[in-house]
Order: C-alpha cells, then sequence, then structure tokens
C-alpha cells in the first residue's frame, strides 16, 4: 500500500494544530512554542501542501503596522522556501476578552463593528497569499443564557455582517470564497448555526450566497450525535462543500480534535470513500491536535497518523469499489436503481398514469435487500480480511 501523501492529495494542516501547545480548561501548557518556520519546515517534511492560519497566528495581535508586515514577510518567504501553498485562512474571533459577548453577533455595536473591522484587514492578508478559502467558526456566536440575547436579531447580524463582507471581497475583486464552521457548543453554552443543517439554510438568506459554502468538521457533528458523513454528502449535494476540517471525535463529548482515523474509523473508511469518489477538490484539513500527552516528537507522530489514515483508509476504499462481491451485493441492494428517477417531471398524463398503475405490494414486501452481507464486505475490507 502506497502512503506517501502527494501535491493532488491537498492535505493541509492550520498552524494552530501542529501548535497546540496542549492547554486545556484544567491545565497549563505542556509544550514549547514552535515557531511559524519550524511548523512550515516540518509540515513540508512530512508531504503536506497546504497550510491555514488565524489572523493572530501570524501576525501578533496589536502590533504595528511594520511589525505586522514583518511578520507576514517572513511567512511569504518561508511559504516560498518550502513549497508550501497558503490555503485558507480565519479571523480569531474568540481569543480577546473583547469577544467575550459574541463578535459579529455581540449586543455591544462596537464590538461588532471591531469585529468586522477585524475581518475585513485579514481579508487584505488573505488576498495577498492567495488563499481562495476564508473560514467563520463563530466559537463565541452564541448564549449561555437565552435571556442574554435575541436568536432572531443575531442571525441578522450575522447576515448583515457576511453580506458586508461578501460586499468587501467582490469591491476589492479578491478570488475568495467564505466557508461557514458549525459547531453547537464549546466554547459558547449554545452557538449559532450548530449544525451543518442550521447553515445550509442560513446560506440561502445572504445577499451573496453563491460565495459563501462550507467548512463542515468531524467533530463537530459528532458532538451533536449526528452523522458527519450525511451532513457532508449533503453539503455536497447542494455544492456547498468549500473546505473540510477532519478529525476525530467521540460521540457525545467535548470537542476532542483527536488525530484522523483514530475512532470512527468505519465512519471515516465512508467520509474517504466519498471525498476520493466525488471529485471534491478542496482542501483535506486537518483540524486537530496531538494528546496533551505529548512532546514535539509526539505533535510530528500525530501528523504523520492524520496523513496515514486517510491514505490507508482511501486505498481500503478503492479496494472495496472494485471488490466484484461488493459490485454483485451492490446489485442485490438495488444501490445504482435509486439514480434512476422515480416519476420524472409532472405532467397531466403521467400522473394519470401513475394513478392507474397497480403495484403488487406483496412482492414488494417480500424484496430483500441484503444490507448485512454487504455490510460485512465493509468490515472485511477495514479488517483487512476480504
Ligand atoms: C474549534 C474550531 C476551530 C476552527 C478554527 C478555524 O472547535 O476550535 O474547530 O479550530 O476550525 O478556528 O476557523
Ligand atoms: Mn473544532
Ligand atoms: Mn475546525
Amino acid at each position: 500500500m502506497d502512503l506517501t501523501p502527494r501535491p493532488e492529495n491537498r492535505f493541509s494542516f492550520g498552524l494552530w494544530t501542529v501548535g497546540n501547545r496542549g492547554r486545556d480548561p484544567f491545565g497549563e501548557a505542556v509544550r514549547p512554542k514552535l515557531e511559524t518556520t519550524e511548523i512550515l519546515k516540518g509540515l513540508a517534511d512530512i508531504g503536506v501542501w497546504g497550510v491555514s492560519f488565524h489572523d493572530d497566528d501570524l501576525m501578533t495581535f496589536g502590533a504595528t503596522e511594520s511589525q505586522r508586515r514583518a511578520e507576514l514577510d517572513e511567512f511569504k518567504r518561508t511559504l516560498d522556501e518550502t513549497g508550501l501553498v497558503c490555503s485558507m485562512a480565519t479571523t480569531n474571533l474568540f481569543y480577546h476578552p473583547i469577544f467575550k459577548d459574541g463578535a459579529l453577533t455581540s449586543n455591544d455595536r462596537d464590538v461588532r463593528r471591531y469585529a468586522i473591522q477585524k475581518v475585513m484587514r485579514n481579508l487584505d492578508v488573505a488576498a495577498e497569499l492567495g488563499a481562495p478559502i476564508y473560514v467563520f467558526w463563530g466559537g463565541r456566536e452564541g448564549v449561555e443564557t437565552a435571556a442574554s440575547k435575541d436568536t432572531r436579531d443575531a442571525l441578522s447580524r450575522y447576515k448583515e455582517a457576511l453580506d458586508y463582507l461578501g460586499g468587501y471581497v467582490k469591491d476589492k475583486g479578491y478570488d475568495i470564497r467564505f466557508a461557514l464552521e458549525p459547531k453547537p457548543n464549546e466554547p459558547r453554552g449554545d452557538i449559532f448555526l450548530p449544525t451543518v443543517g442550521h447553515a445550509l439554510a442560513f446560506i440561502e438568506t445572504l445577499e451573496h450566497s453563491e460565495m459563501v459554502g462550507l467548512n463542515p468538521e468531524v467533530a463537530h457533528e459528532t458532538m451533536s450525535g449526528l452523522s458527519f458523513y450525511q451532513g457532508v454528502a449533503q453539503a455536497m449535494w447542494q455544492e456547498k462543500l468549500f473546505h473540510i476540517d477532519l478529525n476525530d471525535q467521540r460521540i457525545g463529548r467535548f470537542d476532542q480534535d483527536f488525530r484522523f482515523g483514530s475512532e470512527g474509523i468505519k465512519d471515516h473508511f465512508f467520509l474517504v470513500r466519498l471525498l476520493e469518489s466525488s471529485g471534491y477538490s478542496g482542501a483535506k484539513h486537518f483540524d486537530a491536535h496531538a494528546y496533551r500527552t505529548e512532546d514535539v516528537q509526539g505533535v510530528w507522530d500525530f501528523a504523520r497518523g492524520c496523513i496515514r489514515n486517510y491514505l490507508a483508509l482511501a486505498d481500503k476504499a478503492r479496494a472495496f469499489d472494485t471488490d466484484p462481491r461488493v459490485a454483485e451485493a451492490m446489485a442485490r441492494a438495488k444501490v445504482a436503481e435509486l439514480a434512476v428517477p422515480s416519476v420524472g417531471a409532472y405532467s397531466a398524463s403521467s400522473a394519470g398514469q401513475l394513478l392507474a398503475e397497480n403495484f403488487d405490494l406483496d412482492v414488494l414486501a417480500d424484496l430483500s435487500y441484503g444490507n448485512e452481507a454487504l455490510d460485512q464486505l465493509v468490515v472485511d475490507h477495514i479488517l483487512g480480511i476480504a
């Protein structure tokens, strides 16, 4: 099995992922700070294609213009040296105390105006770095008590900000699309746009909806007890899968951000199969971090593990899809028949025919789809006993 990552795999990591120092609500950092240059070199060494950043990961918060410029120029030099591309940019709208009540949906109008300004300034940076995708993860956009905000007003302000920022991108002629990243909770008690479904519906209300899609994350849908696979498939169907955050997570827990493929192996088999067979050409972005038990060596073990598990599952998916026993089991399950239209477009004459048709309900009730055998082939392939 060839587990060598290639640029066409479009694997990317955020600066904050391998840069994560293991701080959690109960304990201090356990690892030293990695310099951005060191992160980029390490990523290039393990075959990564792209890197993403929050404004504050790259340019010190509150720095002077000349310091920001120096930090940015150094990043650009290292991108050139390592051959990495900048695949996504985003704004830190959650760390600073200013954002404790939200950013784009804070009750305080000045906080909202500052947040929009912060995004605009980083959109300029994203454009300069050639990042095609700009992510909006609204970690602080939410409430602990529903008494504190009228959710309908909050959604109006969210929409207003995205409409405005879309206008800014268009006015500037930037080649950037937005990707909203849903999450149900953490750090807020309840976060607005909690799931893929909420976000898809919200996007349709936006002024520049054609340039706004999704950045779904494995951990976030799984926290809600939802199937990430189903969310991704629907986002694809609606042509809204602009970016994806890959990691791993046990159902119902806090946001664990585990190494991709370390927990939900079967779910991930189907996810990778979907991404690989659909022609999805966006970044495959690992938004995860190493266990807190790890030192810097463990961080690179973690990063290599994400890639290795993805490539191994892609290989398993190919083997599954070329197994003649799978083809037979799928024929029995009538998988291809679902692609055949049921009635076609409405016409009065076809409606007349349909109403006149007699279905043999005993025959239909006796149909059997052989899903046990089909799924066992899935398990056999994953376990390597096919
Ligand atoms: C989280 C989120 C973040 C975002 C990141 C980019 O739960 O912390 O997944 O990691 O993806 O801020 O927008
Ligand atoms: Mn997350
Ligand atoms: Mn994420």
